[in-house]
């Protein structure tokens, strides 16, 4: 923007250029005027003078053209100028009376608001704020919560006690529901395993076999000798039978035939054994037995003397005989 002073001064700097043409032409008159006949003799001089006031001419005519060149540049930034000038200005103005505006709203709103009213109303509250500080009992109320601390204290205490022990609780339960899953999983093991003995005893029942003490026994109908009397046995599933008590003892005496069983010293003269492979310990022969009668390899041994407690004798293997099968339970 250029103020109206620059302006001035503008225009009366390019109002002096405008002269210089003219005063140029009062220059060359001058210089002619010199140019009179009476030519004075320093002729060399003269023409020095003329020509450098000539160049002078010239130079400043260079510096005339370039200072205009320079002047007739600027107006357009000049005008650009100004007008952004205007614009921020109308801006401002804008601005300003939207202020304006807001300060004169606030003015009527001053201007009607009640004062006295609502600095009453504000007293008034600060009063009921004064009275029920000063009513309050500061003490009390710090006992009251105090307590009430003290009561959540012992409540949370309680319920932490109270956890712990259905804690206990539950894992003693956890551990208890272990030990019946182990011990009915044993009950249903020993469930199966007793209705396998069920179904066996009905087994052994049903074939004529009888039961004593633990064990099935079986009086064959057929007489064979020592050995096929025992393979027979093993067929069924059991064994010659072996005496381990006076209770069996009289228990085989009930039948009236010759019976083979289960015991021989085939492998050595004299050392009675078992068919399971026990020594002979408790022993019911009859008396004078055994005595491998006439040296006749009575190395198989049968209840012979029923009427006898001890009634066992040693008789030849291959002598043919009824036999008893034991199955053990
Ligand atoms: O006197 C005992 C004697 O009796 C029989 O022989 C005569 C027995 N023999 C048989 O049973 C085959 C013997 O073993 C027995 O010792
Ligand atoms: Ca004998």
């Amino acid at each position: 923007m250029v103020s109206l002073e620059e302006e001035l001064e503008l225009s009366m700097t390019y109002e002096n250029f405008e002269d210089v043409p003219a005063r140029k032409a009062a220059s060359r008159r001058s210089v002619e005027d010199f140019n009179v006949p009476a030519a004075a003799p320093g002729m060399k001089m003269y023409r020095l003078v003329v020509v450098s006031f000539g160049l002078l001419c010239i130079l400043q005519a260079a510096l005339n053209i370039s200072l205009r060149l320079t002047l007739f540049s600027q107006p357009n930034s000049l005008t650009e100028e100004r007008d952004e000038m205007k614009r921020i200005y109308l801006d401002l103005e804008a601005g300003c009376n939207n202020l304006t505006e807001e300060r004169d709203d606030l003015k009527r709103t001053l201007e009607n608001y009640d004062l006295e009213a609502g600095c009453n109303n504000l007293t008034e509250e600060r009063d009921d704020l004064k009275r029920t500080l000063e009513n309050y009992d500061l003490e009390a109320g710090c006992n009251n919560l105090t307590e009430e601390r003290d009561d959540l204290k012992r409540t949370l205490e309680n319920y932490v006690s109270q956890q712990n022990s259905l804690t206990e609780e539950r894992d003693e339960m956890k551990r208890i529901n272990l030990d019946l899953e182990a011990g009915r999983n044993l009950l249903t093991e020993e469930n199966h395993g007793l209705k396998r003995t069920l179904e066996e005893y009905a087994h052994y029942l049903q074939q004529g076999w009888v039961y004593f003490s633990g064990s099935f026994y079986r009086i064959s109908s057929t007489m064979k000798p020592w050995q096929d009397s025992r393979r027979d046995c093993q067929q069924r599933g059991a064994d010659l039978m072996i005496i381990n008590s006076q209770e069996e003892q009289d228990f085989s005496r009930q039948y009236k035939n010759i019976i083979w069983i289960g015991l021989m010293d085939r492998d050595t003269e004299g050392e009675w054994t078992w068919v399971d492979g026990t020594q002979l310990t408790t022993s019911f022969w009859h008396s004078g037995e055994p005595n491998n009668y006439d040296k006749r390899n009575e190395d198989c041994v049968n209840i012979n003397h029923h009427d006898h407690t001890n009634s066992w004798n040693d008789a030849p293997c291959e002598n043919e005989y009824f036999w008893i099968c034991e199955k053990k339970m």
